[in-house]
């Protein structure tokens, strides 16, 4: 990192110069307008003080064009940083299709961070430069929030639902990783750093240190072992629906409501079936709440989403 004295950190994702962009007009627009407000106000003030000589004839008590312009002219500037603004944000909200995913829960005062292909880490989480990387969290406790200030990004993590962000590192290096959401005594030591490197080294580290089953996998167990593939696989004699490829689907609900199959519906049916029952099925699946902990859940997510495939792959 620089040692240079900056106003912000150094940019290193694809977002952060766009950010900065935005920042640094909306900064720039409003000093300029609170600096014209103020000089007019001081000059003014001078010009026709109590005894001045300067000429008060011919004052208007009303000047139309003047009160047009200066309605019109900042809110179209403002509505044009509005627009920019929203338009950044949207960009935020869709990560590419090909985006590296990886699975972070929070808890108090600890990060950690799953690899699909099954690497863990706390506090800190490696990343290839140049590839997007999408980022699945959830908490176990409170409320937490995902800052990286040198990328831009920050998104709060909640218990009991998953949000999602995303990034495209542009420079190798170490970064602050921050909790940006006061959550408890020791939300201060609550930080660690993203680490940024190229590609190739990137896939040699993947395949060093402990790995367990990738996520997917060890989901595909999880679905065997807690009962899920009972009811559920296609050969099964209880009626309940079929998994594969409902990710990303429309699915229907028995109170005439459709819902898409995210990862935050697929999660809901997982903790909370009775809340949205599935058309023409009866609401017989018990809740798993308090038995899966949240990275067995992200496993089940990951393997549904990766279409459920019922043999296991190596
Ligand atoms: C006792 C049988 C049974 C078990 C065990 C069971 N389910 Fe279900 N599941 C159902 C039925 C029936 C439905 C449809 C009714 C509903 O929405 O509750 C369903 C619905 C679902 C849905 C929504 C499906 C859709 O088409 O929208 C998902 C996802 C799901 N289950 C996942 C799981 C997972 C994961 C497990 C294991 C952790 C599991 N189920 C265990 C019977 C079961
Ligand atoms: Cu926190």
């Amino acid at each position: 990192m620089t040692d240079e004295i900056s106003l912000l950190p150094p940019a290193a994702s694809s977002v952060a110069g766009h950010t900065d962009a935005l920042f640094y007009s909306l900064a720039g627009f409003s000093t300029a307008i609170a600096a014209a407000l103020a000089l007019l106000a001081v000059a003014f003030c001078i010009r026709y003080r109590r005894g001045s000589r300067a000429s008060r004839q011919g004052a208007r008590r009303h000047a139309n064009g003047l009160e047009w312009a200066w309605t019109i002219a900042p809110m179209t500037v403002f509505l044009g940083l509005f627009a920019w603004g929203a338009y950044d944000y949207a960009r935020l909200t869709r990560p590419p299709a090909d985006a590296v995913p990886v699975l972070a829960v929070a808890k108090q005062w600890v990060w950690t961070l799953q690899h699909a292909d099954g690497r863990r880490e706390i506090n800190e989480l490696h990343v290839p430069l140049g590839r997007p990387v999408r980022l699945l969290m959830t908490s176990q406790d409170v409320i937490h929030s995902f800052f990286v200030p040198a990328f831009r990004i920050k998104q709060d993590v909640l218990p009991g639902r998953y949000t999602s962000l995303w990034f495209t590192p542009t420079r190798a290096g170490t970064y602050h990783l921050l909790c940006a959401e006061y959550c408890g005594t020791d939300h201060a030591a609550m930080v660690g750093g993203i680490v940024v490197m190229p590609p190739e080294r990137f896939a040699q580290w993947l395949q060093e240190g402990d790995r367990g089953p990738s996520l997917a996998r060890l989901g595909m167990r999880l679905f065997r072992d807690s009962g899920c593939a009972g009811c559920h696989n296609p050969q099964s004699s209880v009626h309940a629906p079929d998994l594969r490829q409902l990710f990303g689907r429309r699915v229907f609900m028995q109170d005439g409501s459709q819902r898409v199959a995210d990862e935050t519906y697929l999660r809901d049916s997982i903790v909370e079936p009775r809340k949205d029952i599935v058309a023409g099925y009866e609401p017989i699946m018990p809740s798993y709440a308090g038995q899966l902990d949240e990275e067995q859940i992200g496993a089940l997510v990951q393997y549904l989403r990766s279409g459920a495939a019922p043999e296991e792959s190596p």
